[in-house]
């Protein structure tokens, strides 16, 4: 048994080493070996040849403007009926005075996520973007998963390229990856039934992609996928980037079990969190950046996984509802300072980056 794992990592070694692309099976393999090791090694060799010694961050704010939401997903711990208590929806104020809070701090981005809710407007998100905006003109506006421009674009009777568009106009800089869950129908059908389905979700970025809009996207593994299901759905993604060329980065995303329908499942552990995020590095060979959450893994495994073909830790970050929801034990912020401390232990050149990957700063030692 281990001759033959041992034999299917040399050969893949062999494709990396010669930059070859890497199949499904050779996806497998990598999660069926449990050489760690040499997965990270190969990751690393991988993320040296895009990143170098580069590891990015962002000075950045999230904003989860409401946790209302009209589907239940079983992995979340976030979501209220609008009658339930510790349902919450913020006023635009509400949400600029949030934003305020960053100010004078030179940040560079906000993050602003929320639930499908049931019966706010169209309007109500327009004149979010706009009076962030008009406030903030220099900060980058990365907002609304693929899954909430579905959802905007149904209740306003809009096409996505009409929502886009609109959202664009008002301010909207950039899509987050979130929703993407694992593409795979018979896991979504389990999990998250109403959701929007894998196909309509590549169809939202793909759209967003075709009007210059750039995205992120992630995955979020450890509750009732397979690990041939997360590879299936590493290599939809890299597909659509083979077509459209608008993913910056890859964020794959630890379930958090707490508080959840899936209560009875585990945390995920630290060998399969930086397995998977190696393996995605390999896989998604024309993505430029993977991106561990430190949020959703703790700090200590989003360090170790600079050496495991990471090279971004995402930011600051700030206030963060989703995953804490989910019992993250996590802080919920970060201050440049520590981000550039972990960055600097594990070898490597911290860079504070613009949501576009546009550098701020190289803190050189
Ligand atoms: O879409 C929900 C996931 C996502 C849980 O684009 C959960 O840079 C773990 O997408 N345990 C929202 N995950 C967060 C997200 C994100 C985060 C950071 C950076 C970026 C980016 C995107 O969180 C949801 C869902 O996939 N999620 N519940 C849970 N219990
Ligand atoms: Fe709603 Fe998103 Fe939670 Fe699903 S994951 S219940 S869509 S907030």
């Amino acid at each position: 048994m281990t001759t033959v794992l041992q034999t299917d990592l040399t050969k893949i070694a062999a494709k990396v080493e010669a930059g070859e692309r890497l199949s499904f099976d050779d996806g497998l393999a990598l999660f069926e070996s449990d050489d760690i090791f040499a997965i990270g090694r190969l990751a690393a060799l991988a993320n040296q040849r895009k990143n170098g010694d580069r590891v990015y961050f962002i000075h950045n704010r999230h904003i989860n403007y409401s946790n209302v939401c009209k589907n239940t997903c079983k992995f979340c711990a976030f979501s209220k009926k609008e009658e339930d208590t510790g349902a919450y929806t913020m006023t635009i104020d509400e949400i600029m005075d949030k934003a305020r809070e960053m100010k004078g701090s030179d940040f560079s981005e906000l993050h602003i996520v929320g639930g499908l809710h049931p019966t706010l407007p169209f309007e109500y998100y327009t004149e979010m973007l706009r009076s962030l905006k008009a406030e903030f003109p220099e900060v980058h506006i990365q907002a609304f998963t693929a899954v909430e421009i579905a959802h905007l674009a149904e209740v306003s009777g809009r096409s996505y390229r009409e929502a886009l568009e609109e959202l664009v106009a008002c301010g909207l800089g950039s899509l987050p990856g979130g929703g993407a869950e694992v593409f795979a129908p018979e896991v979504r059908d389990v999990v998250c039934p109403e959701k929007l389905p894998g196909n309509k979700w590549l169809e939202v970025m793909r759209t967003a992609h075709s009007l210059g809009l750039k995205s992120n996207a992630t995955m979020l593994y450890g509750h009732l996928e397979s690990k041939a299901d997360r590879v299936r759905h590493m290599i939809h993604l890299r597909d659509m980037q083979d077509e459209t060329g608008g993913f910056q980065t890859f964020i794959p995303l630890a379930f958090h079990p707490k508080n959840t329908q899936l209560s009875d499942l585990h945390f995920t552990t630290g060998l399969d969190d930086l397995k998977t995020l190696a393996i995605a590095r390999l896989m998604l060979d024309n993505f430029d950046h993977i991106k561990v959450f430190w949020i959703m893994t703790g700090l200590k495994v989003a360090q170790l996984a600079l050496l495991f073909g990471v090279d971004d830790i995402d930011g600051t970050v700030v206030e963060e509802k989703i995953t804490h929801a989910a019992g993250a034990e996590t802080s919920e912020c970060l201050t440049i300072d520590e981000l550039v401390r972990l960055i600097r232990e594990a070898g490597k050149t911290p860079v504070e980056r613009d949501t576009l990957y546009n550098v701020r700063k190289v803190y050189v030692s």
